[in-house]
């Protein structure tokens, strides 16, 4: 039997997911997790170039692990891991600053954003994100990276230094692609639909957590800012209506020209309760096993152990590897 080809993806964490996260990453994940050898990873070293509270951030790290397995990512198939358990992540990273460029991390867009975001913290580590970012992919030998497409710019620059490094070295590392989902690479604010939805958004209108409850979710949608025409319609002039289509579209799998049939004179109100309807619908049950996953703290903490130790043993043979190409000595 041919070898299954790995899959990398994890996320930051801080806070809740928003419904741009498991629309642009959470839900591809479980959709190619079958075809892959996936390893999925609570990023919390990522997290630390924000400013956290160490207790909750302990407890946003342990929902984001229940999170991932409520919304179907099995553990006894996946490696679902902490990034931070995994020593490798680290040492490879400071490996790999020696191999990156100070003017291609400045050019880096999310590092110009979120610079302005934190004026007051703009410390090393948000500027070499995109370097633990690409050990991350490369430790695991990752041939795809499912993503919103708000990371392209990172995945592009984790080729560039893995082909930098496999130049000088041979082929240490797989050069990895980046997988987007076709309606949902970006699913932006409900308040303003020409950003992205973004979970630290101090406007709570503007995103849907997956945590929040139907009649929120309904009520959210039903405040979504759209034009002040009537007709459900797909194009660059209609962003707001265009972003809840796309979402309508990636629960439902409906095309938009479908949408355009279904919704065709009827009005805006009956869209928006109908996207509100299948959002609510489709996280119902991630919901529920979430908070039943919260409660058995022995179940998680047993998966935790065990993925650890797997993604400790894959990544330390690339982290041996490369360790030994450029001249690290050994005992
Ligand atoms: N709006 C979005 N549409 C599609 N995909 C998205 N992603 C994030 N927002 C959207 C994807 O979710 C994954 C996890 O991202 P992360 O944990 O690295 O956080 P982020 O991209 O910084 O997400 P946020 O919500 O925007 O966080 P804040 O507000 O803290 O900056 C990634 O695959 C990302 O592409």
């Amino acid at each position: 039997m041919e070898e299954k080809k790995t899959l990398y993806s994890g996320m930051q964490a801080t806070g809740a997911l928003t419904l741009g996260n498991y629309l642009g990453a959470l839900k591809n994940w479980v959709r190619l997790n079958e075809e892959y050898d996936c390893f999925f990873g609570v990023m919390d070293l990522h997290s630390l170039t924000v400013r956290q509270n160490p207790a909750e951030f302990r407890q946003n790290a342990r929902k984001l692990y229940a999170l991932y397995v409520a919304a179907g990512l099995d553990p006894e198939k996946n490696c679902v891991y902490f990034q931070s358990h995994v020593s490798a992540h680290a040492e490879l990273a400071w490996i790999l600053n020696c191999f990156t460029y100070v003017g291609e991390l400045g050019r880096m867009t999310q590092y110009k954003d979120k610079s302005l975001k934190h004026a007051d913290n703009v410390n090393a580590g948000l500027f070499t994100y995109p370097v633990l970012m690409a050990a991350d992919i490369l430790l695991y030998q990752a041939a795809v990276v499912p993503v919103g497409i708000d990371q392209k710019q990172h995945l592009e620059i984790t080729r560039d230094i893995a082909e930098r490094f496999n130049k000088i070295y041979g082929d240490v590392f797989t050069i990895p692609d980046a997988y987007f989902g076709k309606h949902s690479a970006k699913i932006m604010s409900l308040a303003d639909p020409t950003k992205k939805m973004s979970k630290s958004d101090e406007n709570t209108n503007s995103h849907i957590l997956l945590t929040d409850d139907k009649d929120t979710i309904i009520r959210k949608f039903k405040r979504a800012v759209t034009d002040s025409d009537t007709v459900v319609r797909y194009g660059e002039d209609k962003p707001g209506i265009s972003n809840l289509m796309d979402i309508y579209g990636s629960v439902t799998g409906k095309t938009h020209e479908q949408i355009e049939e279904e919704f065709s004179g009827r009005g805006y109100g009956d869209f928006k309760l109908a996207v509100g309807e299948a959002v609510a619908d489709e996280l119902a049950p991630l919901q529920a096993d979430y908070e039943r996953l919260l409660k058995d703290k022995a179940y998680i903490d047993e998966c935790i152990k065990k993925n650890d130790d797997r993604a400790r043993y894959v990544s330390n043979k690339t982290l041996r590897k490369v360790k030994k190409k450029i001249g690290l000595t050994e005992v």
